[in-house]
């Protein structure tokens, strides 16, 4: 046996940086925290491995297809929708730390009967029309606080703008599952280690590039497009090698999917309003709030076509917006298209 002076003394690191050591690092650099925000970031991650091990399994555990309600957006509830939901709301409620907790699959947010200094605003299962086919699906969230937490806590503590988030994260159900998070200090994504149950740092630092290759818009609402939209749909797949046009199209249809990648790689999100959703399809406070947060973070852009998405001040829980994120140069082109600032 070594003696321990014969220890290498920079031991190598056989274990990598695990989420809770990385939050807990944030802990210590903020000032004067009470390690409050820190736990309710653990019980998140608690919230996601469980549900996790539900989404893995689905399949077996005969929890795919819908549970016969719709919710509040007048979509059918599946039953891991439900499941997400519930886990999500318990663990956070639990936690002791939620002032106000708002779930996409809620119709009114639900308030604590005590001060809680947060307010977390979720979508417990994003790209629910793809669970059942196996494709990539997600959980969004973002962690706000309370502008009086002495006050009694009420639900317009839920309708800040997203400018005023001290954390988001989204988690992606796919090959592996990514959880990437953000408390205002860069961009992190953790991968989920099955075996040990834990998410070890896998992508520190993550940096949205200046300009992509790809766009990611549902084509089958073209028809429904204004003229400015379809102009900046026909300039994106024209031909000019200078600035590597056609872009390529992808899109998966879960918005976790296609953000995550345009995070990684580049390129252009969009879910513009159209004559369909003439105020968009997504939603403002936890789907396209906590996504603008994160892009900014890594450098890149979210708007609603034309203003910034964490200055639009909120008007109620479940407000549908516009959203085209992505890199910088390429959301500032689309806006250029969507103003009329640009016509080709
Ligand atoms: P707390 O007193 O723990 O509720 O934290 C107060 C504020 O400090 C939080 O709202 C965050 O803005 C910041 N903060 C506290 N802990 C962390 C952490 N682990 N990572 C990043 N920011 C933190
Ligand atoms: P469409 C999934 O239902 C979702 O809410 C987002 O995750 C996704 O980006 C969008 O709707 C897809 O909508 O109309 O293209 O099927």
């Amino acid at each position: 046996m070594e003696s321990p002076s014969t220890f290498p003394q920079a031991m190598p690191n056989l274990v990598g940086t695990t989420l809770r050591e990385h939050v807990l690092t944030g802990m210590h650099a903020a000032p004067g925290a009470t390690g409050e925000f820190t736990s309710l970031l653990n019980h998140i991650s608690l919230a996601i491995r469980i549900i996790n091990g539900r989404v893995r399994a689905a399949g077996l555990a005969g929890l795919l297809g819908y549970t016969g309600e719709t919710n509040v957006q007048g979509e059918k509830v599946q039953k891991l929708d439900q499941f997400a939901n519930d886990v999500l709301l318990n663990v956070l409620q639990r936690s002791g730390h939620c002032g106000v907790i708002a779930s996409e699959e809620l119709d009114e947010a639900v308030i604590a009967d005590h001060p809680g200094k947060y307010v977390v605003l979720f979508d417990p299962l994003d790209g629910s029309s793809n669970i059942d086919t196996n494709v990539s699906i997600g959980t969004v969230f973002a962690v706000l606080r309370r502008k009086y937490p002495e006050l009694h806590p009420n639900a317009t503590d839920a309708l800040a703008p997203g400018r005023e988030i001290v954390g988001a994260g989204y988690v992606v159900f796919g090959p592996s599952t990514i959880f990437v998070l953000s408390t205002g200090r860069g961009v992190h994504g953790f991968t989920l280690d099955p075996e040990v149950g834990e998410f070890f740092l896998s992508a520190p630092n993550i940096r949205c590039p200046e300009r992509g290759k790809t766009y990611s818009i549902n084509g089958g609402n073209s028809a429904s497009w204004s003229e400015e939209i379809r102009r900046w749909a026909a300039y994106i797949k024209e031909t000019d090698v200078t600035d590597g046009r056609p872009y390529t199209s992808r899109y998966v249809g879960s918005m976790v999917a296609d953000a995550h990648r345009t995070l990684i790689k580049g390129g252009i999100f969009a879910y513009p309003a159209d004559k369909k959703s003439p105020k968009g399809k997504l939603r403002l406070l936890y789907e396209a709030n906590p996504m603008a947060f994160l892009f900014e973070q890594a450098g890149g852009m979210a708007i609603d076509g034309k203003d910034r998405i964490l200055d639009v001040i909120p008007r109620e829980l479940h407000q549908r917006t516009p959203l085209v994120l992505g890199s910088k140069e390429d959301v500032s082109i689309f806006r250029d298209f969507f103003t009329g600032a640009r016509t080709s």
